[in-house]
């Protein structure tokens, strides 16, 4: 069983606030850091149970901490956590990660400096703002700053939206043990996929202590929303029956795989249906697969759903066949948050982005599992950033599927470099489309663990 009271409340369920701030630090005097660690900061991390639906003990700042390899090191903790990937920390990976260099990095990634982040979300900046005053006066001069990131969920009905305009969050895997089922949807993934030392964590012999921690992985992808739009628009389809506005929209729905209410194409495939978006007992409850449809065959067919739809290539479901199953196991639980203002009349008017920095906007990345080989990583290389996947496998001659049209990069190129996709037109799933600019651009991150809460006042203490 799962101990909700010590898995760190983002994990599972993330923290179910509209305001998020990242705060990056490092350590500079460790015996203070692991005294006030265990006396005081311990007790203000939130768990899973204090976040869950019906809680009567919800934090109004609610606060995790986790640390990268250079954070644990600088805390004396050399044990092996058998990551590899986390070892090597996120910088010495991004070549391999796709992203063009480490140039567009944001300076504090750039390194291994940052030992460790607050996680700290709530409904009010001021909230979050006195709570980091409370730890920063805790923790005194023991820590520094390296770099904060404030997130906010998109005002209005945005909210609950990412600044391309589609509603996120609604697809993360059910987890056995935690998923009540009440939600019809994929089965439900081994929880040691996610959570280290528990059911189906498929690396054995780490150190007792991180039982119940996760690997969490932070990137800061700036997204390019007004060059988006326009290369949606300059791309409207030409399915019969449909207005332009609907054919536009459906050049930009069967690029995501979703529509910007969040009802998934699989389901939907020729007009939104903002019904099924808000629906949970409707939303989540597809695999591409269509037996009710005579003839229909997952691996070839993607007249509903494009292979290079960004929803696909990050999770084939049955594409690929039975998920818990060897072979397509690589699941990720996605917390993120949009960082950044709205897009400015004067960017929309130009179709482009401002380069002034107080215009960035984009999503503050976060990804939990078990194994980063498996999880972010492997999804990121080997089906985002691969222009086969899932082409050869779905018995797809001609035009390969191409890499992910949302946020795949061709490996090792410049900025910019084009991209071709394959299966978006349902009318001819062969036709080719080139994308000539980046929608996303990585502005580097780090890997971290997310230690269980019982770890702060234990093993990273003493
Ligand atoms: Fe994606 N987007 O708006 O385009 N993503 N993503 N993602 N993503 C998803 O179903 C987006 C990124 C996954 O279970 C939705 O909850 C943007 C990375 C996975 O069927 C939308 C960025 C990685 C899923 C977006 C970005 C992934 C998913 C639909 C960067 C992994 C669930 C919302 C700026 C390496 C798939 C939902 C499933 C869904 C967008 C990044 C993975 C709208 C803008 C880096 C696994």
């Amino acid at each position: 069983t799962l101990n909700l009271n010590d898995i760190q409340g983002d994990v599972l369920i993330g923290m179910r606030k509209v305001k998020e701030l990242f705060f990056f630090f490092s350590i500079k005097d460790a015996a203070t850091f692991k005294s006030k660690l265990g006396s005081d900061i311990h007790s203000l991390v939130t768990n899973t149970n204090q976040i869950l639906p019906g809680s009567s003990n919800v934090p109004v700042t609610a606060v995790n901490v986790a640390f990268s390899n250079t954070g644990l090191l600088a805390l004396n903790v050399t044990d092996d956590l058998l990551d590899p990937d986390f070892v090597s920390g996120q910088f010495a990976e991004a070549s391999s990660l796709g992203d063009a260099g480490t140039s567009n990095w944001v300076p504090g990634f750039a390194g291994t400096n940052i030992h460790g982040v607050f996680l700290l979300a709530a409904n009010d900046v001021q909230d979050i703002d006195t709570q980091l005053a409370n730890i920063q006066q805790i923790l005194g001069d023991s820590i520094t700053e390296i770099y904060r990131l404030s997130g906010a969920a998109r005002p209005g009905d945005e909210e609950g939206h990412e600044h391309f305009g589609f509603l996120d969050g609604i697809s993360n895997p059910a987890v056995q043990g935690f998923d009540d089922g009440s939600r019809p949807q994929p089965a439900a993934i081994a929880s040691g996929r996610f959570i280290l030392g528990t059911d189906g964590d498929t690396v054995s012999g780490r150190p007792d202590w991180t039982t119940g921690g996760s690997f969490l992985v932070f990137r800061q992808l700036q997204q390019k929303v007004p060059e988006f739009n326009k290369y949606v628009e300059d791309n409207a389809l030409n399915v019969p029956g449909l207005s332009q506005q609907e054919n536009t929209d459906l050049f930009g729905a069967r690029l995501i795989g979703r529509w910007k209410s969040g009802a998934p194409i699989d389901l939907a495939p020729l007009r939104d249906d903002p019904a099924l978006g808000a629906d949970s007992q409707r939303n989540n409850n597809f695999n591409y697969d269509h037996p009710e449809i005579p003839g229909f065959n997952v691996k070839s067919n993607q007249t509903l759903c494009p292979f290079s739809a960004h929803l696909r290539k990050t999770r084939p479901r049955a594409t690929l066949g039975a998920e818990t199953g060897a072979g397509d196991d690589h699941h990720i639980i996605r917390s993120g948050i949009p960082y950044g203002p709205e897009v400015t009349d004067a960017e929309t008017s130009s179709n482009q982005s401002s380069t002034d920095p107080s215009l960035e906007r984009g999503l503050a990345f976060v990804a939990y599992q078990s194994n980063i080989a498996s999880g972010f990583k492997f999804i990121q290389q080997s089906w985002i950033d691969n222009a086969q996947f899932p082409s050869p496998i779905a018995g797809i001659t001609g035009n390969t599927t191409g890499i992910d049209p949302i946020i795949g990069r061709v490996a090792g190129s410049a900025t910019d470099a084009p991209r071709v996709i394959t299966g978006t037109d349902p009318l001819d799933t062969n036709k080719a489309f080139t994308i000539d600019s980046e929608f996303v651009i990585s502005r580097g991150g780090e890997y971290f663990f997310s230690p269980p809460i019982s770890a702060l006042s234990g093993r990273l203490s003493t």
